[in-house]
């Protein structure tokens, strides 16, 4: 039966990656929000220093983009993708593809992360099968590997806790790489590590195992997120790049949070100078303004799916309702034009040393164990508490909030992401209020 529920009663919403419970007991509430700051509903204006979550690349509330969002909800809210089109999908898709290495420049649109791996793991599969590889169905992740939570991306994933309530049910046929965090050999980095690329000659020990004949990608994130900022080691990506090429097996890097600007580059692609074969996006893809996430794919790859098919037939089963949805595709314009108006990648890049010495700064302050940064992001790892892993990284994002700046974290790691058009004395603000919230933690 239904039960009335007053204004101030929270339970009908079951929250995504929450602590339901403890949030409820002392609920953090949002209600507007404006360039770097969000504001909370008592009134206090809070720094967002992980741009929302690591996706609103341009800061909140763009007029660029609240209008072009406003102007195309009131003129065509919604149109099919499957067998029709609107315009607006095929110059979002361009302005992406322009965005992306030369080469990759097919989109296949999506409406988040999880989606997008999803579709890109489907499109190698599709792909080996279009050239009469069809027995190249085994993929390769990485401990420590976010690809959102579709039963494929928590089957390439590697995080314990995303993956053991489903695990009877994960695709079989998946293997995972060795993630690259280490710290004794190299704590406190500053950008690259010089030490782990050796970690990606791992591949070549499981193609010994499986055969590179039954191997049809790798999936990597080329700067690990979620699971608390993960540098690649300095050749690591350009020798997965090597083996992947050498064994005939296509490299997919999840860009769901390196895609646009994160870096200070269009692409962790572009920064690293490796090209892989597809690349998911979501997130700063539209600044976040509606859902949205997409494939990047090479050309030969697409060519080969839809040239494979007869004429008239439809050549990938695959697609969702709101793919390339008109609104989402008009914000996603309106934030590539603004990207490159304002030069917020340069930008971005301008501001990463001092961002790396404001995070280093941390160092020293109780309880950190490592700090780690790239582009406009850095991790902060702290020495868990006895017998409570994450008690002391949550009581300093709460102590943070009530000083008036978000962070995120994860277990007990602090991750920072500002959005791109931070100012260098937010960039101070943040690291001082968090090693004042340091100092106040036992
Ligand atoms: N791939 C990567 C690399 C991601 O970081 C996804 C896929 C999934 O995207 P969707 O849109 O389905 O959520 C992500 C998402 C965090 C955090 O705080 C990171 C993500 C999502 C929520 C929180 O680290 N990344």
């Amino acid at each position: 039966m239904h039960t009335h529920q007053s204004d101030q009663d929270l339970s009908a919403f079951w929250m995504p990656f929450t602590a339901n419970r403890q949030f409820k007991e002392a609920p953090r509430m949002f209600v507007s929000a404006k360039g770097m700051y969000y504001q909370t509903d008592d009134g206090r204006p809070i720094l967002d220093a992980t741009a929302g979550l690591w996706c609103v690349n341009a800061g909140h509330c763009r007029e660029e983009i609240t209008a072009a969002v406003t102007r195309q909800i009131g003129s065509m809210d919604y149109a099919p993708s499957f067998q029709m089109g609107h315009p607006l999908a095929f110059e979002a898709a361009r302005k992406v593809a322009g965005l992306m290495p030369a080469g990759l420049d097919r989109i296949f649109f999506t409406n988040s992360g999880s989606e997008a791996v999803d579709s890109a793991l489907k499109i190698a599969l599709a792909y080996h099968r279009a050239r009469g590889d069809g027995q190249r169905t085994r993929f390769i992740g990485r401990e420590r590997g976010y690809h959102g939570v579709g039963f494929g991306g928590i089957s390439v994933g590697g995080i314990v806790g995303n993956r053991k309530a489903f695990s009877g049910n994960l695709m079989p046929g998946v293997d995972h790489l060795q993630h690259t965090l280490n710290i004794a050999e190299a704590g406190f980095s500053r950008g690259q590590p010089a030490w782990g690329a050796h970690l990606a000659d791992e591949l070549e020990r499981l193609v010994t195992l499986h055969d590179a004949s039954t191997i049809a990608a790798v999936i990597v994130e080329p700067l690990a997120g979620s699971t608390g900022v993960l540098i690649p080691p300095a050749g690591y990506l350009e020798r997965l790049r090597e083996l992947c090429s050498k064994h005939g097996i296509l490299l997919i890097f999840d860009e769901v949070i390196t895609g646009f600007g994160r870096l200070g580059a269009p692409t962790a692609s572009a920064y690293f100078g490796v090209t892989p074969d597809l690349i998911t996006l979501a997130k700063g893809i539209n600044n976040a303004a509606i859902p949205m996430g997409a494939v990047a794919v090479k050309r030969e790859i697409h060519d080969a799916v839809v040239q494979s098919a007869a004429a008239g037939a439809i050549e990938l089963m695959h697609g969702y309702t709101y793919s390339a949805h008109p609104v989402a595709a008009a914000a996603a314009i309106a934030a590539i034009d603004l990207y490159q108006s304002e030069g917020l990648f340069e930008r971005a890049r301008e501001l990463s040393p001092l961002f790396e010495k404001a995070a280093h700064g941390v160092a020293g302050a109780p309880h950190v164990k490592d700090i780690r940064n790239l582009g406009l992001v850095a991790g902060i790892e702290l020495e868990p508490r006895p017998q409570a892993p994450g008690a002391r990284a949550y009581e300093v994002f709460r102590k943070c909030y009530e000083k008036g700046v978000m962070v995120r974290y994860t277990g007990d790691i602090l991750a920072f992401s500002p959005p791109l058009i931070v100012q260098p004395e937010e960039i101070e603000r943040m690291f001082s209020t968090v090693r004042e919230a340091l100092n106040e933690t036992r």
